[in-house]
């Protein structure tokens, strides 16, 4: 469904929900490259360092003369730790739902590695197979960031079911945040420079670029709060008074304190997420954390192998 269908159904819909998708256009893309970077938005830090730490392991079990296909790849940072670490990486496929940002990152890439044949897919991966051409070595997804923490558990299973289709018998390299402190995570979601305010905000200011509608961003209050019996992170985005809002010759009318439920953030338990895998046909086969353990990066092999 195109974004002013989406949002239109969203906002009808009880409780108000618009899927956090539609986030990424160029400049929502940008605000998340800035939360990324954020003190208390610990996940990309940490990640990163984990990568660093452990990517000759990862490259030894990935093998020799891989295709890496990163679903949902924006930028293609961490993957630079991982292709350094990989011996002969054959191909690498960043698939991303948002096509200007991906064209500058192949590029980048492209001239960083020149022996690398970087094909992206412009795709949005949640509503079906990417268009993969056939692999040209052992076929790896990687997954990093934990965006699998963005859908809610019913959808995550079947995304990770899905991937074992496209991937072919390949392993899956995927970043889980992790179960922790309720302060840490709400820090991570409610940073000082309002950085994650602006990014949530900026799925209005995308409705009004693109679809002409009137929403006064002002009226508007950015909340995330941890939901412990979900385990969950919820962005919402909360009316300041009562107002009506107006695209696509459609009138939406909102009460002072209606909200609109913009994003889930899922936190797992490593044996959790490893269920979640096993029961998607995967089998973990290690799994690396920070002594903190504030953030797990897992491989999974299809199960079977
Ligand atoms: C992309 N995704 C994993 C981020 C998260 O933490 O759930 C998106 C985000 N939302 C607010 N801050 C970051």
């Amino acid at each position: 469904m195109a974004f002013a269908d989406e949002l239109a159904a969203g906002l009808q819909a009880r409780p108000r929900a618009v899927a956090p998708k539609w986030f990424y256009d160029a400049a929502g893309s940008e605000l998340f490259e800035r939360i990324c970077e954020l003190p208390e938005y610990y996940p990309t830090r940490t990640e990163f360092a984990l990568l660093d730490r452990h990517a000759e392991a990862m490259a030894e079990l990935i093998g020799p003369r891989a295709e890496i296909v990163e679903f949902g790849a924006g930028a293609s940072r961490k993957v630079r730790v991982l292709l350094d670490a990989l011996r002969s990486p054959r191909r690498f496929v960043p698939v991303d739902i948002s096509g200007e940002h991906l064209a500058a990152a192949a590029a980048r890439l492209r001239s960083d590695y020149p022996a690398l044949d970087v094909c992206p897919v412009v795709a949005d991966f949640t509503q079906g197979a990417p268009a993969l051409m056939p692999a040209a070595g052992r076929r790896v997804g990687f997954y990093p960031g934990s965006s699998i923490g963005n859908f809610d558990p019913d959808d995550a299973l079947r995304l990770l079911q899905r991937f074992a289709g496209w991937l072919g018998g390949g392993g899956l390299l995927i970043g889980v945040d992790l179960v922790k402190d309720p302060a840490q995570l709400h820090a991570a979601y409610n940073d000082e420079r309002g950085v994650t305010a602006a990014f949530n905000l900026n799925l209005w200011a995308r409705a009004n670029r693109e679809l002409g509608a009137d929403f006064d961003l002002a009226a508007w209050a950015h909340s995330a709060f941890y939901n412990p019996p979900a385990s969950r992170i919820e962005m919402h985005l909360v009316s300041r008074k009562a107002q009506t809002v107006r695209f696509g010759g459609q009138r939406f009318e909102f009460a002072e304190g209606d909200s609109v439920h913009t994003e889930n953030s899922y936190k797992y338990t490593v044996e959790g997420f490893q269920a979640l895998a096993r029961r998607a046909g995967w089998s973990p086969r290690a799994v690396w954390t920070d002594a903190a353990r504030r953030f797990s990066i897992h491989w999974l092999e299809p199960r079977g192998e």
